[in-house]
């Protein structure tokens, strides 16, 4: 439980949570100093003073918000959790109409695709959590823009038996694909990103860890196996301390790469996961601002953001090599320049990625900057791909193995898939999880039979026609996926004078 009240937050749940401190619980001592603190500006600690906030707080805050946070000066000791007034939650039509539609959910055995997963997300979702997991930034060009290159395969090879595992960073992978970082996982689930780490284990995948996870770090290093590879995905904090202790407990752990968030020094404008907010506060408080112009009253993703330092540059990246001897990934590259960059400090990798569509708007698609990374490398530097010293990455509006296979065919050792995944539990819990896996598993095995390459090695450049990607004049029938996504401000209402 968490609670709220003007000048106290106790979240309750870190009762019972071995993974964090023992002084259990955070006052604050101050009122004034806890509405400005709130991310989510003062009307959210005013609506829930007192009261029972856990749904509320929960899902949005990483579990170590308050004692990363907050000066331990102002943690003021345990909570008595009887002492605290129980909220009536009002189960209002709105979610009674989810729930039905849950319970209308057909079975999964009718799930064929991962696009069939965000169909049903669509319609099953809590709005605030679908705001945020499918907003994207602007006008959503971007979010579309990454199916510009075709497959030639070959015929007449023995492809009986096919292979579609590899290696990432040197460690096994059942497939070129790993589970990419993505925040707030208890938005779709209350299990959040623990569901990924169990369905990682059993299909020997890789999990990206985010640092803006819905549970504790801990709590999903404790959820894997023994020998399972995990990585973790860093958004760099102001205080560098903060960051060195994210990074050396995360190696400690036995984390096997660190990827290195480098797209987002600000958040990308997603109007959609801001409309939440827009809606459901009063209209007179919206356009307040705080103290650096910056709107509070908007969704999931701004609440949660401000501590990523737009400062790092990249004389920071000597540091990291101090602190940590984890392989060190560059996640968000979008130019061959700055991958060349990369290589020349003789990083492990980089991410080619447009997050997901979520940051700046008409950036590229992953495998368009791919193609230009790989040529550009061989240019300058000799390099060949894939390549084990200087690995490539894409991710982005993957959604089949076909997609990844062109990657992988143009020079990527992996792919990262995020918002499917999350689509896919927050839709049908684990079995949607494990269900999305076990489709890609079989759409590999498939297309690798169709392309002609028996095992991931034979999946090479020449089984790809890329020569249109960079025109952005790639004819694609009408897009499901963005027009059941836009949203306009289709519901406005104009106020009474
Ligand atoms: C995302 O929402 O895309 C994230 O990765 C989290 C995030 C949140 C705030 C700023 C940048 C990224």
């Amino acid at each position: 439980m968490f609670t709220m009240s003007q000048n106290s937050w106790m979240p309750r749940s870190v009762l019972n949570d071995p993974c964090r401190p023992s002084w259990q619980a955070f006052v604050l001592s101050d009122a004034e100093l806890a509405l400005n603190l709130s991310p989510g500006g003062s009307k959210i600690i005013l609506k829930y003073a007192g009261k029972d906030a856990t749904q509320e707080y929960d899902p949005i805050h990483p579990p170590d918000a308050i004692t990363t946070n907050l000066p331990p000066e102002k943690h003021l000791g345990p909570v008595a959790p009887d002492t605290v007034e129980k909220v009536q939650i009002v189960i209002t039509d709105e979610e009674k109409a989810r729930q039905a539609r849950i319970a209308a959910r057909p079975p999964l055995d009718e799930i064929l695709n991962l696009h069939d997963f965000e169909a049903i997300a669509r319609q099953v979702m809590a709005e605030k959590a679908w705001a945020y997991y499918s907003s994207a930034a602007d006008d959503e060009i971007t979010n579309r823009e990454n199916h510009a290159a075709y497959h030639r395969p070959r015929i007449l090879r023995d492809v009986t038996k096919v292979d579609w595992s590899t290696t990432i960073l040197g460690h096994k992978s059942s497939m070129p694909l790993y589970i990419t970082a993505t925040a707030l996982g208890k938005l779709g689930h209350p299990d959040g990103e623990m569901i990924l780490t169990r369905a990682a284990a059993k299909h020997g995948v890789i999990q990206m860890i985010p640092t803006l996870a819905s549970c504790s770090f801990d709590e999903i290093v404790d959820a894997a196996q023994p020998g399972q590879v995990q990585f973790f995905q860093l958004y760099v904090n102001k205080d560098r301390n903060i960051t060195k202790r994210l990074v050396q407990h995360a190696e400690k752990r036995g984390i096997k790469g660190l990827f290195i968030t480098v797209d987002a020094p600000q958040l990308g404008r997603r109007e959609k996961d801001m409309r939440m907010k827009f809606e459901a506060e009063d209209p007179s408080e919206v356009s307040k601002t705080g103290s650096k112009g910056v709107d509070r009253s908007q969704g999931a993703a701004r609440a949660i953001s401000s501590f990523i330092d737009p400062g790092l540059n990249w004389n920071d990246l000597k540091w990291f090599k101090d602190i940590t001897a984890m392989p060190l990934i560059l996640k968000g590259v979008q130019c061959w320049e700055d991958a060349l960059e990369a290589y020349d400090l003789n990083l492990a990798g980089v991410v080619l990625s447009n997050h997901g569509g979520r940051q700046l708007d008409f950036a590229r698609s992953g495998i368009e900057i791919l193609v230009e990374v790989v040529e550009k490398l061989k240019e300058k530097r000799g390099l060949t791909f894939p390549n084990e010293q200087f690995q490539l990455f894409v991710d982005g509006g993957v959604r089949r193995a076909t997609d990844v296979l062109k990657a992988v065919a143009l020079g990527a050792t992996a792919v990262g898939v995020g918002r499917p995944f999350l689509y896919a539990y927050s839709s049908y819990g684990p079995e949607g999880m494990d269900k999305a896996l076990q489709i890609l598993h079989d759409e590999f095995e498939m297309n690798l039979r169709l392309l002609g390459a028996p095992t991931i090695r034979d999946v090479v450049p020449e089984m790809v026609d890329a020569s249109n990607i960079h025109s952005h004049l790639v004819a694609v029938p009408g897009d499901r996926l963005y027009d059941s996504n836009y949203e306009s401000m289709q519901h406005a209402t104009l106020r009474e004078l």
